[in-house]
């Protein structure tokens, strides 16, 4: 299958984030796309593509103008004040007072900011751009016909909201591939998020709509990351009620627990007949990630692989988290190679 990437990931390299209370050097970092770069030569999967230029109309309609403005110029405002490190949240609105968005930059980012972890640097808004680029070039191939494409896309996205960036993401990649398949006249799009992580930013971002059913498989909020999200009883609302389905699991899933929940999102993704899947293909529920809690092997990446292949759907692989620095170019393409042989 034909992969789209682009170099331009390599602008956001943060040095830093806030991990046990240390700053440490991110988990998700530049090295990570290297790897997978490598594993898909390796493999012979060599149908590389280059995006055109950000069309910005999909992600207008994903994300609030208010808020892109801030990624674009949150940078250029943060070192006008003389501050000499990464951009980085020191305030968030408790509940009950989120009501107006400060002036001053340092309020402006908690305002639109869902954890620390996530620097914002010189580069980031250019990454951010180019990994949605990433995402819409492969969305273009598929609604061109293609039975499916990979959009290695770095940063990840899932955890942007249409208005709150975090968790390592800035621009929803996946919603925006998905808001393009719309906009090149699919009718109803599923994404599948099977990343480790509640893939809160898509369940925000498609929470009212009935056109795009969102089914997430993720480490129970109680425990993991996004911590305030991801549970059973999220639904959707209004038109989009019975259109988002969570499955959140408990430390040391296996592939036995995991699969079924697989099944069973497949089994609403097939009921809801959609013209196209997109996939937000974390790679974290591998056994070693150093940040996650599930315990997939490298083999079950490529059985999952098959089982999606099942669906004889129209399918835009988006690449997401993945932390388990050498192991992530194997478990990606085994999803791939999975798909591709089955
Ligand atoms: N105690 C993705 O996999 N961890 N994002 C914060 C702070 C954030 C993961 C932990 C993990 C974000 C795309
Ligand atoms: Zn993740």
């Amino acid at each position: 299958m034909k992969i789209t990437y682009s170099d331009e990931h390599r602008q956001h390299f943060a040095q830093g984030e806030i991990y046990g209370g240390e700053f440490v050097t991110p988990f998700e970092r530049p090295s990570r796309i290297e790897y997978v770069l490598r594993e898909l030569k390796r493999r012979k999967m060599n149908e590389f593509v280059a995006p055109d230029k950000l069309d910005m109309r999909p992600v207008r309609k994903v994300h609030d103008k208010g808020f892109l403005e801030f990624l674009e110029g949150a940078w250029d405002e943060w070192i006008s004040h003389g501050f000499r490190g990464e951009v980085l949240p020191t305030v968030f609105p408790v509940p009950g007072l989120f009501k107006k968005k400060p002036r001053f930059i340092d309020g402006k980012i908690g305002y639109y900011a869902i954890s620390t972890e996530t620097a914002i640097t010189a580069g980031t808004w250019v990454a951010a751009k180019s990994s949605a680029a990433v995402a819409l070039e492969a969305q273009k191939i598929v609604s061109l016909g293609e039975r499916a494409a990979f959009a290695l896309c770095r940063p990840p996205g899932h955890h942007a909201h249409h208005n709150a960036y975090g968790g390592y993401c800035f621009l929803n990649n996946a919603a925006i591939a998905a808001q393009g398949f719309l906009d090149s006249g699919a009718t109803r799009v599923a994404i599948l998020d099977v990343d480790f992580h509640h893939g809160n930013g898509t369940q925000d971002i498609f929470y009212d709509r009935d056109d795009v059913l969102f089914c997430s498989l993720h480490g129970a909020p109680e425990d993991a990351f996004p911590h305030f999200s991801g549970y059973r009883d999220e639904k959707g609302r209004a038109k989009g009620e019975g259109f988002n389905f969570n499955y959140p699991m408990p430390p040391g899933t296996n592939y036995d627990v995991w699969s079924a929940a697989l099944e069973n999102a497949l089994r609403k993704i097939k009921l809801f007949k959609p013209d196209a899947l997109v996939v937000s293909l974390g790679v974290d529920t591998f056994e070693d990630d150093p940040i996650s809690f599930f315990k997939l092997t490298s083999q079950d990446f490529k059985t999952y692989g098959a089982a999606i292949a099942k669906m004889k759907l129209a399918t835009l692989f988006v690449m997401e988290g993945g932390y388990a620095i050498e192991a992530i170019g194997i478990n990606t393409v085994n999803v791939l190679e999975g798909f591709e042989d089955a």
